[in-house]
């Protein structure tokens, strides 16, 4: 760890090996205080949060990967498609000042590319100034094979239509092994770089996460960091990186992988701020951390919390025990309490209200 100390203050890089000797070690309070050394060196004593609205548009899924409790075939009680309509009703009863609406969901079988134009339209036209994030990778891909358009045609055509950012969901692991065990139908890492390099040049910024916590190694997860590390270098435009742990419960899974604990929770975000010294920001994400872990997280490198998020709903199948969204003043004592700066900001990182009182 030393040797690890003395090359940050030197401002010189971690490499692998770096990562290795950190995941492996038990000096969890040595790696806290070198992550956050970091982040107080990135944003000084500011934690940002967001008042935000997921929307998950379709369980409906063709992808039908292994540590997804979410998705449905289509003829179960609980299946559900939401028309533009109801997305707009949804949004219609929010308060005004909610800042960025959050949208993703399965890989519906049927609905035309056209579906989804409409709706971030729809959502532009009526709430003009909202930032609408929405559609992962993964759907990006889905949506360039059902409509026969490129990438960059698909990425411009929803621009045009209203989409000002991109959530970073659908990256897993990207490791080959693992995606042929448990995600075989989704896109490997080469095409999810393709789609956030593509949205980049666009000047649409994205996020990117890591699903972590079931059979991948510690090499596999050393490794996803190092490609998206690489990814910012030559395509800079991710704003913000979210380790996710694994959900076990209502899972093809659940029984055979034990959910992970908070040392290695914190250890991930911690390692994730060390290694991703390009990446602006990093989200301690208190859905699936828990309010608690997420905020002992903001001393282990992060300084997002994400936001009000109002109804979650992937990781609430898969067992979350966290509430399905947070007040906002919730969100501004936990992050007073644990010592930082709350900061409101809209999807883009623009601050909306510092809370320094
Ligand atoms: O890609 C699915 C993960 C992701 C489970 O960009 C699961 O700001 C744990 O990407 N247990 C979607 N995780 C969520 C996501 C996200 C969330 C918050 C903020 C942002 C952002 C992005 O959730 C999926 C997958 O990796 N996931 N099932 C599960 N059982």
């Amino acid at each position: 760890m030393n040797e690890i100390w003395e090359k940050l203050k030197s401002n010189e890089r971690l490499n692998i090996n770096d990562a290795k000797k950190i995941l492996a070690s038990d000096d969890l309070i040595e790696i806290g205080r070198l992550s956050r050394w970091l982040k107080l060196k990135k944003s000084g004593k500011k934690v940002y949060f967001v008042f935000n609205k997921h929307i998950n548009y379709t369980n409906l899924c063709v992808s039908k990967c292994k540590f997804c409790a979410f998705y449905r075939n289509g003829f179960e009680e609980d299946a559900y498609t939401m028309e533009v309509e109801e997305i707009i009703d949804e949004l219609k009863q929010l308060p005004e000042d909610v800042k960025e609406v959050h949208i993703v969901g399965g890989l519906h079988p049927t609905k035309p590319f056209s579906y989804y134009v409409d709706m971030i339209s729809s959502i532009r036209k009526n709430f003009p100034s909202i930032n609408i994030k929405a559609f992962t990778a993964v759907e990006i891909d889905y949506f360039s094979k059902i409509s026969g358009l490129s990438y960059k045609e698909v990425l411009k055509t929803l621009k045009d239509a209203g989409l000002d950012s991109m959530p970073g969901g659908g990256a897993e692991v990207f490791s080959e092994r693992v995606r042929k065990k448990l995600y075989p139908n989704k896109i490997p890492f080469e095409k999810w770089a393709s789609v956030h390099a593509t949205a980049h040049k666009l000047n649409i910024p994205t996020n990117a996460t890591l699903l972590f916590g079931h059979i991948e190694t510690d090499d596999e997860i050393i490794d996803h960091l190092f490609k998206l590390r690489r990814l910012q270098d030559e395509h800079p435009g991710f704003l913000c990186f979210i380790p996710l742990s694994f959900h076990p419960a209502n899972t093809p899974l659940k029984g055979k992988i034990e959910k992970v604990d908070a040392v290695r929770e914190l250890k991930v975000l911690a390692l994730s701020r060390l290694i991703l010294d390009n990446f602006p920001h990093i989200k301690a994400y208190w859905v699936m951390l828990s309010p608690k872990i997420g905020q002992i997280g903001l001393h282990f490198g992060a300084d997002d919390i994400d936001g009000t998020i109002i109804k979650e709903r992937v990781t609430h199948a898969a067992g979350a025990q966290s509430p399905l969204g947070m007040e906002r003043d919730n969100i501004i004592h936990l992050i007073k309490n644990a010592g930082f700066i709350p900061v409101e900001r809209d999807a883009l990182y623009n601050e909306i209200e510092v809370y320094d009182d």
